[in-house]
């Protein structure tokens, strides 16, 4: 069993890649739900949904986010009424809302809806949220001489990430606790594996989960990192801004200081070798390899890569039956 520490369209990708190079049936994603929000009456659980989509193939490849071919009428329809639609939802993602929602209300909790969800995507890997607790990332934004705090999709949506961060928080972490499975995952896999997601908002708000922090930490040997900064820059995001504005470097060695406490490697990416001996220096055993996840060959590559750093065996055979391309 591979445990994965999950986010949005990295750790997505990261997984497409990972389910060529071991079974599915092997892989629990932990997926962040700090991100999540209530609109329109409908839970939205972007990190979850995100995963979904692009492992069932169904993801839109131009955002990383939301359906495939997708059209607009509802956000059209809100529009006349002068609703908000700055967080816009397409018509065939209303359908995961609106089941998602139905089942929370009827009683059912987000793990056992979200394993309902996968399984009608035909997807075989595991997908738990970190908790079924309330946690929200919230953003304290500088906007020129004020500041206050909004939610992660005020931020990252409605503002476009543009705006100075003064500092985060995970309102409902003390009181949030692991879904059913998650600390199973994170104890007893070969392998805990942090995905190329934002830090500050991804990864952060799951290791925030009552235990989660402390239960990674104690596998650090076995947990492997790959780093989403890449040349001193995010592929996608603000998580270089973040760092930097949160006071730490935007570059792998900055990744490296995040992330040493709780594992004991980091990958980083070839254009980044030159960082590998810092990178130690901060504690955490160093691999260069290539982290660009530019098609799905690659991010197998990685997935690869990855894996081998654990120690975690990879299934040829499954790799010989995954379709390629
Ligand atoms: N991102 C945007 O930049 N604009 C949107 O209108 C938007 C809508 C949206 C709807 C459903 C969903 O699952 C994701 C959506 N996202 C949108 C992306 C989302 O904000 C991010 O994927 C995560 O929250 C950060 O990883």
């Amino acid at each position: 069993m591979i445990c994965v520490l999950a986010g949005g369209v990295g750790a997505a990708k990261f997984l497409s890649g990972l389910v060529r190079a071991v079974p599915a049936s092997e892989v629990t994603a932990v997926v962040n739900v700090g991100d999540d929000l209530d609109l329109h009456g409908l839970r939205v659980c972007p990190d979850l949904d995100t995963v979904t989509y692009t492992l069932a193939g169904a993801v839109n490849p131009e955002t990383g986010w939301g359906r495939a071919h997708e059209t607009w009428n509802v956000m059209e329809g809100m529009e006349r009424f002068g609703a908000s639609t700055w967080f816009r939802l397409g018509d065939r993602d209303i359908a995961t809302h609106l089941y998602r929602t139905e089942r929370l209300r009827a009683g059912a909790g987000l793990a056992e809806v979200t394993a309902e969800i996968a399984r009608a995507w035909g997807l075989r890997l595991h997908l738990v949220p970190a908790t079924e607790d309330e946690l929200r990332t919230m953003v304290t934004v500088a906007e020129g001489a004020e500041r206050h705090e909004v939610s992660f999709q005020e931020y990252f949506v409605q503002r476009r990430h543009s705006v100075p961060v003064a500092s985060i928080r995970f309102a409902g972490a003390e009181t949030a606790y692991p879904a059913p499975c998650v600390l199973e995952a994170v104890v007893r896999s070969e392998a805990v594996v942090i995905a190329p997601s934002n830090p500050v908002v991804s990864i952060d708000p799951i290791l925030a989960v009552q235990g989660l922090r402390e239960a990674v930490g104690a596998r650090r040997e076995r947990v492997v990192a790959v780093s989403p900064i890449i040349g001193g820059a995010a592929l996608k995001g603000p998580a270089d801004r973040l760092l930097r504005e949160l006071g730490h470097e935007s570059s792998a060695v900055g990744v490296a200081h995040w992330y040493a406490p709780i594992a004991g490697t980091l990958v980083i990416d070839e254009v980044d070798a030159d960082l590998a001996p810092a990178v130690e220096a901060a504690g955490m055993r160093c691999i260069v390899a290539p982290a660009v996840m530019s098609d799905p060959g690659r991010a197998e590559a990685l997935a690869r890569v990855v894996l081998a750093a654990a120690g975690a065996p990879v299934d040829a055979a499954a790799a010989e039956r995954a379709p390629r391309g």
